[in-house]
């Protein structure tokens, strides 16, 4: 589906193999009757990929921010969260966590196990998007503005509740919690663009000088396996900021950080500087990188 700057929305069809454009990509395009043929994609700014030993699963492109949301119930793992955060890194994303369901007890241990990224510097939003909407909104809106956000995260903890909150035409599909919970179920399938603000033209019309951008918003399936195989484990450290503060005191220049003498991470763990949950992680995701792909 591709939309034309006057907000029209055109379904086309690509040429020959397999269609490699992601939802935010840029094309050029030409009509045939009421729909369209694809004739070329233009350059990716960024694109936010997941990636494991079969296959590649791109999100989306040409983002100003990720957002990924959390809950308590059902509880986030960690490791899928500093996967997302990895990689959304790696691609040059700015990235900031939603913690969502704030008005359910479960909440109280989530906000513990994000205790150690909000010190790492990643910045950290409380919202309860279904009993406290109005809070929520006036929340988000600042951090939205102008800006396009890829909403992220595990199935059931409320992205597209927050895309029907914000865009109240978008009627995005919500799922029962008893469902994601039991069956692993995504109710939301496919990612979709949703603009936030003013229609077409509304906004050039009325502004002087600069065009100030739209705000748009992201909703995408929950995930639950995040391959990180696009990584090199010899990168990994410098994309967890709590390893990469500590960085450039080890002994050995190739230090992997698990076993070297000499290892300034190591010495940073010692002292309480990363948490052993984040330790654990590392080592998994260490070992998980450099397994020979065949
Ligand atoms: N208690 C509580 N429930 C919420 C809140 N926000 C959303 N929910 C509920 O959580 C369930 C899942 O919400 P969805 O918006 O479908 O979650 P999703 O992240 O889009 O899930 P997928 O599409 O499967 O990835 C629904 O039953 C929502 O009503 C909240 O702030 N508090
Ligand atoms: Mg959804
Ligand atoms: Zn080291």
């Amino acid at each position: 589906m591709v939309e034309t700057p006057a907000g029209e929305r055109v379904l086309c069809h690509t040429r020959g193999k397999k269609s490699e454009l992601v939802v935010g990509d840029q094309v050029l395009w030409r009509a045939t009757g009421d729909e369209g043929v694809i004739e070329q994609a233009q350059a990716r700014r960024n694109l936010l990929f997941r990636q494991d030993e079969w296959r590649t699963k791109s999100f989306a492109a040409n983002l100003d921010t990720v957002l990924v949301l959390v809950a308590g119930e059902p509880m986030f793992s960690e490791s899928q969260l500093t996967r997302a955060l990895i990689a959304s890194r790696s691609a040059g994303i700015p990235t900031w966590i939603g913690l969502n369901k704030t008005d359910l007890p479960a909440a109280a241990s989530a906000r513990e196990r994000l205790a150690p990224y909000k010190a790492m510097g990643v910045s950290v939003v409380e919202l309860a998007l279904k009993t406290a909407p109005d809070a929520a909104g006036a929340t988000l809106g600042p951090l939205l503005a102008g800006r396009t956000t890829l909403v992220l995260g595990p199935s059931g903890t409320g992205k597209s509740t927050l895309i029907n909150l914000l865009v109240p035409q978008a009627e995005a599909q919500v799922g029962e919690i008893s469902q994601a919970l039991n069956s692993g179920r995504h109710t939301t399938t496919s990612t979709r663009w949703y603009w936030l603000d003013a229609e077409p033209g509304a906004v050039a019309a009325g502004s002087q000088g600069d065009v100030p951008a739209r705000a748009a918003l992201i909703d995408s399936p929950g995930f639950q396996e995040f391959g990180l195989r696009q990584i090199a484990p010899e990168d990994l450290a410098g994309l967890m900021p709590d390893f990469a503060a500590a960085l450039g005191h080890c002994k050995f220049h190739n230090c992997s950080h698990r076993h070297e003498p000499g290892c300034g991470v190591r010495e940073a763990m010692a002292r309480g500087e990363i948490t052993p949950s984040r330790q654990r992680i590392y080592g998994e995701l260490f070992e998980e990188l450099s397994r020979s792909k065949w």
